[in-house]
């Protein structure tokens, strides 16, 4: 019952990963997600340096004592880099947990609460007409919520907003780009205000009122600015409106709950249940957006969503593109189980990468399915990984009209 070896493995099938790979003195085969997108580097540093040599030796099975080993043992706490370190690691002993037991994870963490795990696909369009045709793309590919994202008049390109789409083709978007340099973008609150209410308008008239839709503001509002932007969206009746202002300054969404009962979402750039201490107690949130990646793993957002399902407080868990298939399985495997269940996103992964990491997760009516293969249900072909080496990447910067640099 020890760990004989741990590896980091990076690899870069499209966009960059980090996977760790822990082994037993048995040969069981563990994976872990830490890649945090355009700072990949880091957490390989980490892991390599300062963590891989604490986990040689060390019995498999004590998956919260290690947890917290690695957070309090640091002394250096919280931060995307120590908790995607720690989510690597603490991912991996449970897919080798749940692979000794011989069932899949959902299993040991309770079981099944639900048939699947209602997820949601992005459409987005440079104007009205590409947008529709990506919204239909995904109706047809079976998708029952989509998160909606527009081009705003006067505005080149900005968050996401992919290229058209034609119909039946993938939507496929990378904000991080194989540049030296971050790209950089410009950005008007004011305009995207003027513009977006009567994008969702356009779209409820286009496609009713059963369809679930969603969108993001990627932080660039004040909270009055935000709390405006929510009252203004009511009519349209969104799932949520997700990080309308930059999650740090927690008490700024009291000022956005008190004008707006249009649904909110934060948390995916947050790494730690304190960093929702006010927005949980407090109820000014709806849905929890962290991902298993950057939030230490498995046996932190657990616990977070037991915290957040005494305030009635559900997941939405980030799941673009940058979680790897491995913390992508992890975070279904936990959604199947818990009581508090709100949402999945599912960006798909590029065909490249699913060649890389063989997942055994399903799509189907609108939900996902873990799969029920011992463990994660997910194969590291190492072979073909090593063929795509690691292309530095950098996510944009925004500026506003005037050069001000402001939230991406
Ligand atoms: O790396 C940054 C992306 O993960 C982020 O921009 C995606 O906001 C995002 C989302 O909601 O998926
Ligand atoms: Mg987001």
């Amino acid at each position: 019952m020890t760990i004989r070896n741990a590896e980091v493995l990076v690899t870069s099938p499209g966009r960059n990963f980090v996977t760790l790979r822990i082994t037993t003195e048995d040969g069981v085969v563990g994976l872990g997600d830490a890649t945090v997108n355009g700072r990949e580097l880091a957490t390989v540093a980490y892991l390599r340096e300062h963590v891989v040599p604490l986990l040689i030796g060390k019995d498999e099975h004590n998956i919260e004592d290690m947890w917290q080993f690695l957070y309090r043992g640091a002394y250096w706490r919280r931060g995307p880099i120590t908790m995607a370190a720690i989510a690597a690691v603490d991912i991996a002993l449970w897919d080798i947990k749940a692979k000794i037991a011989n069932l899949p994870l959902y299993q040991l963490l309770g079981g099944a609460s639900r048939i699947g795990a209602l997820a949601y696909g992005h459409a987005s369009g440079s104007d009205n007409e590409s947008l529709f045709t990506s919204i239909r793309n995904h109706v047809d590919e079976g998708f029952k919520a989509i998160r909606v994202q527009t081009g705003v008049p006067g505005l080149g390109q900005i968050y996401g907003v992919a290229t058209d789409q034609r119909p039946g083709e993938r939507y496929d978007y990378e904000p991080a780009k194989r540049l030296p340099l971050p790209a950089e973008e410009n950005w008007d609150t004011r305009a995207y205000l003027r513009h977006i209410p009567s994008v969702f308008a356009a779209v409820r008239e286009e496609f009713g009122p059963e369809l679930i839709l969603l969108h993001d503001g990627h932080h660039r509002m004040t909270p009055n600015q935000a709390a405006s932007l929510g009252k203004s969206l009511e009519p349209y009746d969104l799932f949520w409106l997700e990080d309308c202002t930059p999650g740090e300054n927690q008490e700024g969404l009291r000022r956005v709950r008190s004008q707006t009962t249009t649904p909110l979402a934060i948390g995916e750039v947050f790494n730690s249940i304190h960093d929702y201490q006010t927005l949980i107690t407090e109820q000014l949130i709806d849905y929890v957006r962290s991902a298993v990646t950057h939030t230490g793993g498995i046996t932190a957002l657990r616990k977070l969503m037991d915290f957040a399902a005494i305030y009635q407080i559900k997941s939405g868990f980030h799941g673009p593109t940058d979680i790897s298939p491995v913390g992508q399985a992890a975070q279904l495997h936990l959604g199947m189980a818990i009581h508090n269940f709100g949402i999945q996103e599912y960006m798909k992964h590029s065909p490249e990468t699913l060649e890389v990491f063989k997942t055994s997760y399903t799509f189907t009516d609108g939900l996902l399915h873990p799969g029920n293969n011992p463990g994660l249900g997910v194969d590291y072909n190492e072979e073909l990984a090593k063929s795509y080496d690691y292309t530095p990447a950098y996510l944009p910067v925004n500026r506003l009209l005037d050069g001000t640099v402001h939230d991406w």
